[in-house]
C-alpha cells in the first residue's frame, strides 16, 4: 500500500512495483504465474489500465467465437477472455480448451515465463495518457471499493506518481516497448482503432492467424463499436454487479472517445504533463495521437 507518501488506498497492495486489488488477488497467486504453463496457441490481451481492455476482449472473443458472432451463445467477455491474475470466476484455467485467450494488466516482468520465450502471443494496447488518466478518473469515482480521496486534483497527482491499480502508465508501456523482442507481440493503439475499426480487427485476425470472411468481419465491426457494447450486456461489464462498480449503470463504457482530457485538464495540468512525458519516455520511439479531429 501506498502509505507513506500520501496515497494511501487500503483496497490495493504493492508488489514489485505494481498495485493490484486486494480482494481480487494475492501475492502467492501472482508469484506462481511465473511458473503458468503457455500453449503456443494462447493469446495474451496486455494493456495498461483504461486502454481499451475491454473493447479489445470483445474483438478478440468475437474473432475466435462464432456463437458470439451470431448471438447463438450468451457468454459475457471476461468468461471468455478473463483475467490472468485476477481470476474472479475461480476458472480452471489449466484445463480451458485451446485456444485460450486472458487479458493482463501486469508489467511484462511478472508474465509467465515460458510467454517471455516467445511462446503464446501478446496483443499489447496503448493509449494516450492523457485520455487514459481522465478515464482512470472517472472510474475510480465508479469503483467502490478504491480510495476515497477522488478529488481530480489529487488524482491527476496519483496517477503520476503511477500509485493505481496497474501501477505507472509510463513505467508499463516503456517496459512493454522496450522488452518486445522477448515476446511474440503486436502492437495496437486505442486510436488506430478509433480511426479505423475494420483495419483494426483485420490486423488483429491476421496476428492470431484466424481466417474470417468478409461477413464475419463485419459483423465483427458492428458488435464491437461504441455504442453497440454499451448497450450489449455481454460486453459493457454491468454483469461485473454494483459490489464492484457500483450503481454504474452501464457507466464502464463512458464515452469511448480520442481528447476528452480537453474537457478536464488545466492548462497549467497539461503542461506539467507535458514536461513529465518528455521527461519519463523521451528516448521511446512511439507516437502517440492525441486528438482526432
Ligand atoms: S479496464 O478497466 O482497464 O478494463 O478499462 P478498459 O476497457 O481498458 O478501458 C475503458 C475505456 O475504453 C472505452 N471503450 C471503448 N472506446 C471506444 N469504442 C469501444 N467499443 C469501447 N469499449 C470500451 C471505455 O469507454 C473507456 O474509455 P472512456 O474514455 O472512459 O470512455
Amino acid at each position: 500500500m501506498a502509505q507513506e507518501d500520501g496515497f494511501y488506498d487500503p483496497y490495493m497492495f504493492e508488489y514489485k512495483g505494481v498495485y493490484f486489488n486486494c480482494d481480487l488477488t494475492t501475492v502467492e497467486y501472482i508469484d506462481s504465474l511465473e511458473h503458468f504453463a503457455i500453449r503456443d496457441s494462447d493469446v495474451f490481451l496486455v494493456t495498461y489500465p483504461k486502454s481499451g481492455t475491454v473493447w479489445t476482449q470483445q474483438i478478440l472473443s468475437l474473432i475466435f467465437n462464432e456463437g458470439h458472432r451470431n448471438g447463438t451463445e450468451a457468454i459475457n467477455n471476461i468468461t471468455r477472455v478473463p483475467w490472468l491474475e485476477y481470476n474472479i470466476y475461480n476458472m480452471d484455467y489449466d484445463n480451458r480448451p485451446s485456444p485460450r485467450l486472458f487479458s493482463s494488466h501486469m508489467p511484462y516482468y511478472l508474465m509467465p515465463k515460458d510467454l517471455r520465450n516467445r511462446r503464446g502471443k501478446v496483443i499489447y494496447v496503448y493509449r494516450n495518457p492523457k485520455d487514459g488518466l481522465v478515464s482512470f478518473y472517472h472510474f475510480y469515482k465508479l469503483m467502490v471499493k478504491a480510495t476515497n480521496s477522488k478529488s481530480w486534483e489529487e488524482f491527476f497527482e496519483r496517477f503520476l506518481a503511477g500509485k493505481v491499480f496497474g501501477g505507472s502508465w509510463f513505467d508499463h508501456v516503456r517496459g512493454w516497448h522496450t522488452h518486445k523482442d522477448d515476446f511474440n507481440i503486436l502492437f495496437m493503439t486505442y486510436e488506430e482503432m478509433k480511426k479505423d475499426l475494420r483495419s483494426a480487427v483485420l490486423k488483429i485476425s491476421a496476428f492470431v492467424e484466424k481466417e474470417l470472411d468478409d461477413e464475419d468481419v463485419n459483423t465483427i465491426v458492428e458488435k464491437a463499436t461504441f455504442e453497440n457494447m454499451k448497450h450489449d450486456p455481454l460486453a459493457n461489464y454491468t454483469f461485473l454487479g454494483e459490489d464492484l462498480l457500483g450503481k454504474s449503470e452501464g457507466g464502464f463504457l463512458r464515452k469511448g472517445t480520442v481528447g476528452d482530457w480537453k474537457n478536464l485538464m488545466t492548462v497549467a495540468q497539461n503542461e506539467r504533463f507535458d514536461q513529465f512525458y518528455k521527461d519519463k519516455m523521451k528516448d521511446l520511439p512511439i507516437k502517440l495521437i492525441w486528438h482526432i479531429d
